[in-house]
């Protein structure tokens, strides 16, 4: 058991020393950040967002006062420091002071994503043993408040659906303010989700002292100020919009965040345009969308001057149209959940900014690349400089275990500590990663994570269906896509297409479901017998030009 909880592991404890005495770890929680920026920013905005068709502007005050009362309200309602609530919340304005209310708590949000459906949901609140949701009526045309009631209803420790915008809400959101003792630091703050090779995805257990550390250098790395503007078009409780340097980077700044509803061209220019947004975050898809769009918008977006790109790989050739189309200073951003987060720096060399997915935000996150050869037996023997391998991170705001896993964090992580993150990178002599490809079992379709065997499981939950193998395929627009290959039972029929909709009425993450759903007589096989992916990449791909 660890001073932050039996089901988290922490850093051992002469390591938590090191971070201390080198001022990484501050002992400084959240909470008690958004008061001492509230005392030094008071009347500067910190949030603009839309809300039920209305524009909001909050300053520093307002949103600090806010998350006070909501504390205050979440408390009377019953909910205690140490207790999990599962947040799904798109682009509004209430995600912050909702958040930071939880923290003033000490309550840990879990932050699911808004594409997350009753599947995901469901298993969140299983797993962290949540005893309340929050989210919103309707989104998008999808009613989360029923699928977090259904889930409530389904899952025992879950106590209350809490529904931002409703009359309960605005009430809890009037309650007195009351003082509340001040967490841990170096406790756990919240979940963020993994995007996971493996079943469901796994909870990420991040401090206060990590996390903080780690959103304060972001802000740094990507010189905001406190007259910087920074659009989150990406969903907000994603860890890349949220710390990389994301609204907690802004916050901390002393700048203004400006919550995009969604993240198509039209939304983003009108609020690049409207709000004079100097800096933001976006996937590579959407990057080139934006490109294409800047090509004939009338939009002014001369106030842009940084677009982080990252997520998935940004290639050389759209790295290089960015600058010219949008009159901007490119920063590729490679970051994982799980901790380690790499920019590119803005006064690097062109060449690097242009090829490379940055260095490490601090000096202390430790590299390793090491032999991939063999994922099941890994031998973690250190590459030569410069070649490929499979990268191996440790460091100051880097997990040391999920949450409540133990069999799988043995295999997540080496006996010394350190996070087998499954991407195949190629370090420069200046300490940069070139991501080139991936050892895990996921598919990044633009950015969203798809473990490959989570849809497996979905797909032979269908009683035709004998075995299914997931993979990725290049694709031009979203850098990969899904497709499965299935081997039916022997005397049954199915299609892809009955396939697909079986797996959308399970109810997950529309990204989830296969674009491709190819029926087989059976799997290619390696020389062992093992079902063979890369001989299903290379035969999918194939399928896939011929298209
Ligand atoms: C190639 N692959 C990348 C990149 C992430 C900042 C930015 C992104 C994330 C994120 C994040 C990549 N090139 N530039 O949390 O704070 C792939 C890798 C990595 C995985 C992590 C942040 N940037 N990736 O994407 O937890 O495979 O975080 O291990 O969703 O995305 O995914 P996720």
């Amino acid at each position: 058991m660890s001073a932050a909880g039996p089901d988290h592991v922490a850093w051992p404890p002469e390591v938590a020393a090191r971070y201390r005495a080198a001022g990484h770890w501050r002992g400084q929680t959240f909470g008690a950040l958004l008061g001492t920026l509230a005392a030094a920013h008071a009347g500067r905005t910190a949030v603009v967002g839309e809300t039920a068709g209305e524009t909001v502007r909050w300053t520093f005050s307002e949103l600090d006062a806010r998350a006070h009362r909501i504390a205050a309200g979440l408390v009377e309602s019953g909910i205690t420091a140490g207790e999990r609530v599962v947040l799904q919340l798109p682009n509004v304005p209430e995600f912050l002071p909702v958040v930071f209310g939880l923290w003033r708590v000490g309550a840990w949000p879990v932050f699911a994503l808004p594409a997350h459906r009753h599947s995901e949901l469901r298993h969140f609140a299983e797993q962290s043993e949540a005893t309340a949701i929050v989210t919103v009526d309707t989104h998008e045309r999808h009613d989360h408040a029923a699928t977090a009631r259904a889930v409530a209803d389904e899952v025992a420790s879950v106590k209350r659906v809490l529904v931002v915008g409703s009359a309960e809400f605005d009430e809890l959101a009037a309650t007195a303010p009351r003082e509340l003792p001040d967490p841990d630091s170096e406790g756990v703050a919240f979940l963020q989700l993994s995007g996971g090779s493996t079943g469901l995805p796994k909870l990420i257990p991040r401090t206060h002292d990590d996390y903080l550390y780690s959103v304060r250098e972001s802000a740094r790395i990507c010189a905001l100020r406190p007259d910087s503007v920074y659009l989150a078009a990406l969903p907000v409780s994603h860890n890349y919009p949220l710390s990389s340097p994301g609204v907690l980077g802004a916050l901390h700044a002393g700048a203004a965040t400006v919550l995009a509803p969604r993240p198509d061209a039209d939304t983003a220019f009108r609020l690049v345009e409207s709000e004079g947004v100097t800096i933001t975050g976006v996937v590579p898809p959407l990057a080139a969308a934006w490109v294409q769009a800047a090509a004939r918008t009338e939009r002014d977006l001369s106030s842009l001057e940084v677009l982080l790109v990252g997520g998935a790989k940004c290639g050389r050739e759209l790295a290089e149209r960015i600058g010219p189309a949008l009159g901007c200073r490119l920063q590729q951003v490679f970051g994982m959940a799980e901790g380690l987060v790499c920019y590119t720096r803005l006064d690097d060399p062109e060449e690097l900014v242009l090829t490379t997915q940055g260095r490490p935000i601090s000096l202390d996150d430790e590299i390793r690349v090491v032999d991939p050869d063999d994922p099941a037996a890994p031998s973690d023997a250190v590459v030569e400089p410069g070649a490929i391998g499979a990268l191996l991170t440790r460091g100051p705001y880097t997990i040391r275990g999920y949450y409540r896993a133990t069999a799988h964090n043995a295999e997540a992580f080496t006996p010394d500590g350190f996070y087998r993150t499954g991407d195949l990178v190629r370090c420069h002599p200046s300490g940069h990663l070139e991501v080139v490809g991936r050892a895990k079992e996921q598919i990044n379709r633009g950015g969203e994570k798809v473990a490959a065997e989570e849809v497996e499981n979905h797909l032979m939950a269908h009683p035709a269906v004998l075995d299914a193998a997931v993979v990725g395929v290049p694709d031009a627009y979203l850098g990969e896509r899904t497709c499965a290959y299935v081997v039916p039972r022997a005397g049954t029929e199915v299609t892809g297409a009955e396939l697909r909709r079986f797996v959308r009425e399970r109810d997950v993450a529309s990204f989830k479901v296969p674009d491709l759903i190819e029926v087989v007589a059976r799997f290619p096989v390696t020389g062992v017998g093992k079902t063979s992916k890369r001989e299903l990449r290379a035969a999918l791909a194939a399928l896939v030009e011929k298209e």
